[in-house]
């Protein structure tokens, strides 16, 4: 493809840089109703912050997280390219129930209560459990991995995880053999989220995977992230993260867990199924309407890179595929 070509579609995705969502129609249902007040349209629309805050807003720290952060760096999983600053990462954020911008979550998500925190795994399982965090942070084998997200708006991050591979914690509670599919899903507190206000849409975020897809080694539960706990507009306390596919797979604060036998709903495919599909394995073939898929655009440094196959992960993943 001769250079200017590339250069054209490149920038063209800069013009289109609207968030995930269809703002614009939601504007529109907003003019369309007598039912909103001036309170929930600048809630959800701005009339908020611009710029990152000055001084990142401190982690909270648990007891046990001091004995956990930073751990070992496990060397399997290596970097491209070079990491992206902290600040960078911690203040470009997808978290729509925070905000659609994406400035927003660093300054809103820090109203989220992150402490105590239950996560309940169930469904098809033979021993469904509620686990406090802090039992995972006593009992899960935490380690650093090194992996890239990439936003299905074609900017990426490559970022230093703290977690546990998911399948340790689906071991314990022993999925049965009928389950195929594993749901998760966020937190519902549109009083704090103000996102979630937004009635039309399907709260709370959902997202899925096949149960093979849950078991690969790649997929994983990070409380973590640049060798501390996760800020929250990372999804504290604790999120998915599945390297290989877009980012909206990679659910954040997580609060329910569940083993079925059927494909789960999620939350983008049920609000806009042309542009978001369940599978959603990053693929440079597979165009998307509003963002070309050919290159990527690295947050921070602005380096642009070819997309690839299954985000580089193919050695780890091509044999759930075949
Ligand atoms: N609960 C929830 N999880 C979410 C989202 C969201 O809006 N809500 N956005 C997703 C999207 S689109 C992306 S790209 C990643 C961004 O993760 P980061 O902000 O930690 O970089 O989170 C994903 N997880
Ligand atoms: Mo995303």
């Amino acid at each position: 493809m001769p250079h200017i070509h590339l250069k054209k579609a490149w920038s063209m995705s800069e013009n289109l840089a609207t968030p995930e969502s269809v703002y614009l129609r939601r504007r529109e249902f907003l003019k369309g109703t007598a039912l909103t007040t001036a309170a929930t349209v600048g809630a959800l629309y701005g009339c908020g912050p611009s710029s990152p805050p000055n001084v990142l807003p401190e982690v909270e720290w648990s007891e046990l997280g001091k004995s956990i952060y930073p751990a070992k760096r496990n060397p399997n999983y290596e970097l491209d390219r070079p990491m992206t600053p902290e600040k960078i990462a911690s203040t470009y954020n997808n978290f729509y129930e925070f905000g659609a911008d994406k400035i927003d979550p660093v300054h809103y998500a820090q109203k989220l209560k992150i402490r105590p925190w239950a996560l309940d795994v169930g469904g098809l399982v033979n021993k469904p459990k509620t686990f406090d965090m802090d039992d995972l942070l006593k009992t899960m084998p935490f380690e650093e991995r090194l992996y890239r997200l990439r936003c299905v708006e074609a900017w990426a991050m490559a970022v230093p995880w703290t977690g546990f591979p998911l399948k340790e914690l689906l071991k314990q509670v022993e999925p049965k053999p009928e389950a195929t599919h594993v749901r998760f899903e966020t937190f519902y507190t549109p009083f704090t989220a103000q996102g979630q206000l937004a009635f039309w849409e399907p709260w709370p975020y959902v997202e899925g995977l096949t149960l093979k897809e849950a078991m690969n080694e790649l997929t994983f539960l990070a409380s973590g992230i640049y060798g501390h706990p996760l800020p929250k507009q990372h999804g504290a306390p604790i999120r998915l993260v599945v390297p290989w596919k877009y980012g909206f797979k990679s659910i954040k604060s997580i609060v329910k867990i569940d083993l079925v036998n059927y494909r789960p709903a999620t939350f983008w495919n049920t609000l806009q199924g042309l542009e978001y599909d369940f599978t959603a394995n990053v693929d440079p073939r597979i165009p998307h309407p509003r963002w070309p898929q050919i290159r990527e655009k690295m947050i921070g440094t602005g380096n642009i890179h070819p997309t690839l196959l299954y985000n580089g992960y193919e050695k780890f993943v091509a044999n759930l595929y075949l």
